[in-house]
Formats: C-alpha cells, structure tokens, sequence
C-alpha cells in the first residue's frame, strides 16, 4: 500500500506573497506547487472549455467558483505529478471549498499543516497593483477586482483560517517584509520536513 500524499494549504490575502513563497518552498524541500488559481487560469484559457466564461466571471468578480471545477483541477494535477507533497496554494477559500475538498480528498490525502501568510491590506493591494501595472495581464490586478477580492477574503477565507486554527494545524508567518526575510520563517514553518 502506498502512502498518501502530504500537502500543506497555503493561505493569505491576495497579494500576501503565496505564489511567491511557494516557488522558494519548492526549490528548498522538493513540494509540487498547484496554486488553485493558476488551475482556474489555466483552464479558462483552454479553447472550447466549458467553464471559460464561469471561470473569468468570478475573476474579476472576486468570488469563488464552485468547488467541483477547482477540486477536480487540482485532483487531475495531483496524479499527473505523482509527486507525494503538494502546497495547495489559494485553496481552500470558503465552506463550499472546505466541505468539496474533505468529501473528494480528505480521506486520499495527509494534511500537514496550513501556511498563513498575515499582511495588512494597503500592502497587499499596492503590490497587485503594481504588478498590474507593470503588466501581468491578470484582469483582476485592478482596484475594483481588488475590493471584491479583499471582500471575499475576510468574509468567506479568514472563516476556513480560524476553523483550521481551531484544530491547532496554522502556521502563521508575517508577510509584509522582503521575500527573503519571510523566507527565514516560512523555513522554520517547515521544520521537521526533509529539505529536497
Ligand atoms: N511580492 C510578493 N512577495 C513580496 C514581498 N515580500 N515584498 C514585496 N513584494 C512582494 O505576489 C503578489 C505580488 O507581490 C507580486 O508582484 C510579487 O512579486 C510581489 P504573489 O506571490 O503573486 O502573491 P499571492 O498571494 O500569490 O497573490 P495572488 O494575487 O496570486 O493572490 P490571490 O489569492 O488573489 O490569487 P489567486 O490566483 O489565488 O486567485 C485568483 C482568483 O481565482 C480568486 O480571487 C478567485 O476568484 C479564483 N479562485 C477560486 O475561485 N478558487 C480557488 O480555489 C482559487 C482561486
Ligand atoms: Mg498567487
């Protein structure tokens, strides 16, 4: 009998610094990175797929698509990979995520713990910014998108936060530094994880 997959979720506002962080966690201790956002991208950007428009209207919308479209992306990148230690980054986001996720994965995968990345708001929204304006074509890098998404977020993630919290799994590590300086406690979150 093989082992079941260890992941850790990755949480945070938007713009805290997930993606950014977990490609330095790859690089250190071997996880596959699947950022649940990325997926949806991915997918809304495929000629002919039926969820294309779905996908873009919750984008920019700053809400979340249905847990059966994120969940079955991030299933079907899991067994493609074959690795066997993820980082579930921007997953999961509200209940409707949490209650698909533990019904379709729960008893496939070994949760490790939940990385929360903490960062106030301003910071945040200036860094999305930026990086719309320095052209990342993400059509939510925009004032309003970024509303709706800080909206979101407190109202229907910092939920799913606070539930994990109450079972002892987050580790929380505070974001509004350099990438680097985060780093050195995103490392010492992953204590007692085999570097790669
Ligand atoms: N940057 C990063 N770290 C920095 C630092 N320490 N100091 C200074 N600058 C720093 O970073 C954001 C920007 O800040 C970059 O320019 C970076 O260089 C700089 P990044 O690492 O990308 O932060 P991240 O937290 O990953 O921000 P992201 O914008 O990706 O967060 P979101 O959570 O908003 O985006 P995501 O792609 O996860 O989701 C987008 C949308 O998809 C959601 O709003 C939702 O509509 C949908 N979605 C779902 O519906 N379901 C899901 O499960 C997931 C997403
Ligand atoms: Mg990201």
């Amino acid at each position: 009998m093989t082992s079941k997959p260890g992941i850790v979720f990755v949480l945070g506002a938007p713009g805290s610094g997930k993606g950014t962080q977990c490609e330095k966690i790859v690089d250190k201790f071997g996880f596959v990175h699947l950022s649940a956002g990325d997926l949806l991208r991915e997918e809304r950007n495929t000629p002919g797929s039926q969820y294309g428009a779905l996908i873009e209207g919750h984008i920019t919308g700053g809400t979340i698509v249905p847990v059966e479209i994120t969940c079955s992306l991030l299933e079907k990148a899991m067994i493609k990979s074959g690795s066997s230690k993820f980082l579930i980054d921007g997953f999961p986001r509200n209940q409707n995520n949490l209650d698909g996720w533990n019904s379709q994965m729960g008893a496939k995968v070994n949760l490790l713990f939940v990385l929360f990345f903490e960062c106030p708001q301003e910071v945040c929204t200036d860094r999305c910014l930026q990086r719309g304006a320095a052209g990342s074509g993400r059509s939510d890098d925009n004032p309003e998108s970024l509303a709706k998404r800080f909206d979101t977020y407190i109202n229907a993630t910092m939920p799913i936060v606070d539930h994990y919290r109450a079972q002892d799994l987050v580790r929380t590590v505070l974001a509004n530094r350099s990438p680097d300086e985060v780093f050195v406690d995103v490392c010492e979150a992953f204590d007692g994880i085999k570097e790669a």
